[in-house]
């Protein structure tokens, strides 16, 4: 038989598609994806897809499988490896397995794979394209609402940043303020300081002077047993304790080693022989005193060591006029409550309290005070700051998306509640499941990255590292995104044992191209 001419063949096909079929009507090459057609040319042999071999063009649909890719077979179940394409005009064109075609079951939504058979298919397209375009818009509308709060995290997130780049200016500058007020503090208390030193310092020279003299004046006293004013051979003697060499007698020699003399007057005393002596010598006892009452006791003897010692500074002839010790006593005293100052800070130093300030030092002290008061606050609020700018650093070197859409998450945690264990993510730190029943909390991984495929890869996030599984591996959890209103923890499986999968909706995920699509736009479903 000759070939029929294309125009021919085509009202051929046309009419085998309206007696075969009965169901819908069929306006291309059956079973044929439209941008394929051009390979089926009624004229022409026909060549299989897989350019395995070239048949005549009748042998197309013509249930007998003839390519190893199933590609003459468009129309009839006759390949098994064929697939026939459903037109679904209306609606969306989809590829059915060839198998599928005069199976007695509407696969298509147009019925036009059930052609061959009497089974009577009702044309869904459009319903399902009505459906179809429900869901779409209710996708856009949701990608809509939601971008529309990321728009407000993101703008949040740069006005967080700038605001914060503001603060770190100030407290830079709040910084160099006060280092300037302290250097001016600093300048007025050294200077109290030091002339509060230099006081001191004064009087502890002072009080240590009286002391020592009253020491001398006290041993002087002591060791002059016979009041002439004049420390002898023979009363040094009577200290054994002053004998260096012990296991011999305190000779003469010895004794006038120490004095340097055979006697010595108090200036003597003072300049040659008290240091030699001070730390080792020792009061001798007291002789026995008689009962005080009802006799008054007769005056001490003349040079008794209970008789205050004349002051050092009177001269050698008035230290040697006995006859003066009330007038030298007099004196002592005198000259003692002569430097009130000195003997007002004795106390002191022996209590270790500093002496009271001046009135210039009180006033520089408090000027310095007050500054340290001020740099001390700035320096609490300087802390505090560097404390923020470090929580800042940290949060900024949080990958928290191209445009600081995932800023939100920083610091919080979600729950999901689950029939056995609330799970618990907190963002960019770790991940929990915390049984309901009581028993210990596990972390099922710390923050590792996203995690998402190359082309989109904030799709996903990983925490992995957990608690180790009993004979398994570190627990470990996947956070998927997928758009939403709210930030929500939506579900949470374990599809491999201690792999834990939740479910996460954020508008952080929601798709400005989404949001833009036009609710009429279809494509073909493979
Ligand atoms: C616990 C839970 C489960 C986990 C098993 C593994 O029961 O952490 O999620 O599968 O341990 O032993």
């Amino acid at each position: 038989m000759m070939f029929p001419s294309y125009v021919n063949l085509l009202v051929f096909s046309c009419l085998l598609t309206l007696i075969a079929g009965g169901n819908i009507e069929q306006t291309a090459l059956r079973g044929v994806q439209t941008s394929l057609l051009s390979m089926y040319v009624p004229s022409k042999p026909f060549t299989c897809l897989d350019r395995s071999m070239t048949i005549p063009y009748e042998f197309v649909n013509d249930d007998y499988c003839d390519c190893r890719d199933g590609s003459d077979e468009p129309g009839t179940s006759a390949c098994p490896n064929g697939r026939f394409f459903c037109e679904n005009k209306g609606y969306v064109g989809t590829l059915i397995p060839s198998h599928f075609v005069g199976d007695g079951i509407c696969d298509c939504c147009d019925g036009s794979d059930e052609y061959e058979t009497n089974v009577v298919c009702n044309n869904t397209c459009f319903e399902l394209a009505q459906r179809n375009q429900a869901e779409r818009e209710a996708k856009r509308a949701l990608h809509e609402a939601g971008v529309a709060k990321k728009k407000e995290i993101i703008a949040h997130s740069i006005a967080i940043k700038s605001e914060r780049q503001k603060r770190l200016k100030e407290l830079e500058n709040e910084i160099q303020v006060a280092e300037k007020l302290k250097r001016q503090a600093e300048a007025p208390e050294k200077e109290a300081k030091d002339k509060y030193q230099k006081l001191w310092e004064e009087q502890r020279a002072k009080h240590e002077a009286i002391v020592r003299n009253r020491e001398i004046r006290e041993m002087f006293a002591d060791l002059d047993t016979n009041g002439d004013s004049l420390v002898s051979i023979d009363e040094l003697q009577k200290h054994t304790e002053l004998d260096l060499d012990s296991e011999n007698e305190f000779t003469n020699e010895e004794v006038r080693t120490i004095l340097g003399a055979d006697s010595v007057n108090l200036n003597d005393f003072n300049t040659t022989v008290f240091d030699q002596i001070s730390n080792s010598y020792k009061k001798l006892p007291e002789p026995p005193r008689p009962t005080p009452e009802p006799t008054p006791l007769p005056e001490p003897s003349q040079g008794s060591f209970a008789t205050p010692s004349p002051p050092l500074e009177t001269s050698d002839d008035e230290q040697n006029k006995p006859s003066h010790r009330h007038e030298e006593d007099h004196e002592n005293s005198q000259h003692s409550s002569s430097i009130p100052t000195s003997l007002e800070h004795e106390k002191h130093i022996h209590d270790d309290t500093p002496p009271e300030y001046d009135d210039e030092t009180k006033r520089l002290i408090q000027i310095a005070d007050h500054a340290r008061n001020e740099f001390n606050a700035i320096e609490g609020k300087i802390l505090n700051i560097k404390q923020q700018i470090e929580d800042l650093k940290k949060q900024s070197g949080v990958d928290t998306g191209p445009q600081g859409e995932y800023s939100a998450f920083i610091d919080q945690c979600y729950d999901y509640e689950e029939r056995e264990y609330t799970y618990r993510v907190c963002m960019f730190k770790d991940a929990k499941q915390i049984p309901k029943g009581g028993g210990s909390e596990v972390t099922i991984g710390y923050w590792d990255s996203w995690s998402g495929p190359t082309e989109n890869k904030y799709l996903r996030m990983k925490y992995a590292n957990g608690a180790t599984c009993w004979n398994g591996p570190p627990r470990s959890l996947t956070v998927t995104f997928r758009c939403g209103i709210e930030h929500k923890a939506v579900d949470v499986r374990e599809p491999s044992r201690c792999e834990y999968a939740m479910i996460f909706e954020t508008p952080s995920a929601c798709d400005e191209t989404v949001a833009g699509t036009t609710s009429h736009s279809t494509h073909v479903e493979f």
